[in-house]
């Protein structure tokens, strides 16, 4: 028995319940390939998370800031910031079934590749196993996950992100054999061998994000960034649940949702599919900007969706925390973020720090502090030329301290949803907020949805690229076949009883590059006409594309902007669609159009057939 003999390892945290017969032979197996000093088995208790807090701390990966209780700044490698889409992988059994928007590889090949790169990866360090539940633990069909990692910071991060720890081995263990869990697997990829110092963000250059639908596993290596390493986020609840949805008839969503109530107390739900950094979260906290509405938040960046017994599409949130864009929140554009996170328990990632010990990013004042440390750890005073935060900097902090989190937010059926909102970050041509005329034009301008590309992914940023219902990088399958999915969503009930679909832009700019609209709390104006068009009592005019408010039917009561800037940002005009048009036929195209649904070409070729009768 050599001393990388799982059996010789020393296990510590330990659960009082039994362990689910599966897990145990799993985590064997992967200790004896990563060759881990030790095994810890998470109890997501308090004591557990302060002692990664502290561990985290000292080896240099945290900073304890002091204007919050329990809050962690931590800066990552300046080569870690991000998702990175090129380096992953939908390694379905064959290319076809991952489609054209996908990286693939074929299961067999990218296992024994990435086996080669975990032969000892874990080598001088810990390794954690995660017990994990995407969505409320009594909902009627919970989804389970386990996630061996060796970072503590993905530890603590999931713990904050997922309901976790002894509830949940209770739950497998409970349920036995026949309950079900996606396996993933992640490692920084920094081996330690004896006496090798640890760096404060171990990672590594070549990275993978592999996903197996077929076996419902993610095997991710070499990033300890976010939406890369917390498996339970993008990996599962999107990329994997996707294939488990359209399998089972239902939706995993890059979506928000919220419950607004009106000024007569009436209640409706909303889910909201905006790209990486084009506002979920602070649609899914809005301070709502007309009197007598009332907004709460239920989820900010992932929505689960089935059907209910009244022939409904219900909402849950399967995360427990949010893992938010820091810059560009603050006072006036997100009051409910700033108080979440003053209520601490918090890890900040790639901040700047301020001089007292607490964080600061661009936005989150209108001046800034004379003197911070920025996120590459430089002083930075107001001169300096580069952002004193990574533009994709976050903060990860529980939803429970939300001040508008809505009590339904962990209900198990979920919340029955009104609406669907597609939107996009366009510069043109995309009106403020259009109302589909049906569900399958909704699904047709969701296939088109377009977006200027953020800091959220590794590459160029600002370049409009089609991101259909901002599932571009987190669709397990072939983008054609979820658009048949999206379309057969309406066999399963009665048409009055799906949601209506709007698509909104709150981006579009003016010939001087200014936002013509002034969106956070004022979008709350856009979804006052869009509940108000359910409810059929506000007017539209009918465009090629669906109907759009007349300036009349948008409640600008109190709004102090020019009304030139809102009827150029309603405008739907002709001779953009009609320059918009070769790019949708591209991008139907780059999918191969046969995979096309024929109701969604069907669509195409009469949006294009209006711009030329017009
Ligand atoms: P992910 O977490 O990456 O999925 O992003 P998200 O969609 O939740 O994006 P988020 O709400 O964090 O917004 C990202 C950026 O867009 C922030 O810098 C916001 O300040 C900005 N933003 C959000 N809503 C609006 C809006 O209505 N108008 C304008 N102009 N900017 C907005
Ligand atoms: C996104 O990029 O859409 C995020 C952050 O919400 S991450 O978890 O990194 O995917
Ligand atoms: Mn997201």
């Amino acid at each position: 028995m050599t001393a990388s003999d799982p059996r010789t390892i020393s296990s510590a945290g330990g659960h009082d319940s039994d362990t689910h017969p599966d897990v145990e032979a799993w985590v064997a197996e992967v200790a004896a390939l990563t060759r881990p000093a030790r095994i810890h088995w998470c109890t997501g208790t308090e004591a557990e998370a302060a002692e990664f807090s502290r561990q985290l701390v000292d080896k240099g990966t945290f900073v304890q800031l002091e204007d919050a209780p329990n809050s962690f700044l931590a800066t990552s490698d300046p080569a870690d910031v991000a998702r990175v889409e090129d380096r992953t992988f939908i390694c379905s059994d064959t290319a076809e079934q991952a489609g054209p928007t996908n990286n693939w590889m074929a299961p067999g090949r990218m296992k024994d590749l990435m086996t080669g790169l975990y032969d000892g990866c874990m080598t001088g360090r810990t390794m954690y196993v995660i017990a994990y539940c995407m969505g409320p633990l009594d909902a009627a069909d919970p989804k389970y996950g386990i996630e061996i990692t060796d970072s503590e910071y993905v530890a603590l991060s999931m713990r904050i992100m997922t309901r976790t720890g002894n509830p949940v081995w209770d739950k497998l263990a409970d349920n036995g054999r026949e309950v079900e869990f996606v396996r993933g697997l992640h490692s920084v990829g920094a081996p330690l061998q004896h006496g090798d110092a640890d760096v404060p963000w171990p990672c590594n250059s070549t990275k993978y994000i592999s996903h197996f639908p077929q076996t419902r596993e993610i095997w991710s290596y070499g990033s300890g960034y976010g939406g890369n390493a917390l498996l339970g986020k993008k990996c599962f609840a999107l990329r994997i649940a996707s294939a488990m949805a359209r399998d089972e008839g239902w939706l995993a969503e890059h979506m928000l949702i919220l419950k607004l109530t009106n000024p007569q107390g009436k209640v409706h739900y909303i889910a909201a599919a905006f790209p990486s950094a084009c506002g979920k979260t602070n649609l899914a906290m809005l301070t709502p900007t007309l009197p007598g509405w009332k907004a709460e938040t239920i989820g900010d960046d992932i929505a689960w969706m089935r059907f209910g017994d009244d022939g409904r599409l219900y909402a849950t949130n399967p995360e427990a925390g949010f893992f938010g864009v820091a810059p560009g929140t603050g006072d006036a554009t997100n009051p409910n973020a700033i108080a979440t996170l003053a209520a601490g328990n918090t890890v900040y990632t790639n901040t700047a720090l301020t001089d007292n010990g607490g964080t600061w990013w661009e936005g989150r004042t209108d001046t800034p502090p004379d003197h911070l440390i920025d996120w590459l750890g430089r002083d930075w005073t107001p001169d300096t030329t580069t952002p004193a935060a990574h533009p994709n900097s976050r903060y990860c902090t529980p939803i429970e301290q939300c001040p508008t989190v809505a009590p339904e937010w962990n209900a198990p059926a979920g919340v029955p949803i009104s609406a669907i909102l597609f939107g996009g970050r366009r510069a043109s041509t995309i009106p403020l907020v259009t109302q589909a005329s049906s569900w399958e034009q909704g699904v047709f301008l969701g296939s088109i949805l377009s977006s200027e590309t953020t800091a959220a992914a590794t590459g160029q940023v600002g370049v409009v690229r089609r991101d259909p219902m901002a599932m571009l990088p987190f669709l397990g399958y072939h983008a054609g076949d979820y658009f048949r999915h999206w379309l057969e969503i309406a066999d399963h009930t009665r048409s009055d009883l799906l949601p209506k679909i709007f698509y909104v832009n709150w981006f579009r700019r003016g010939d001087d590059r200014r936002f013509l609209w002034p969106g956070f709390g004022e979008n709350t104006r856009v979804l006052d006409w869009a509940l108000r068009r359910i409810d059929g009592t506000a007017d539209a005019v009918q465009t090629p594309i669906g109907s759009i408010p007349t300036l009349d039917a948008l409640d600008l009561t109190g709004l102090d902007v020019d009304r030139a800037d809102i009827e150029a940002a309603l405008a739907f005009d002709t001779a953009e669609w009609q320059q918009e048009i070769p790019l949708i036929d591209d991008w139907y195209a780059s999918l191969d159009a046969t995979t096309i649904p024929v109701a969604l070409r069907g669509q195409l070729a009469a949006l294009a057939a209006a711009l030329t009768d017009t």
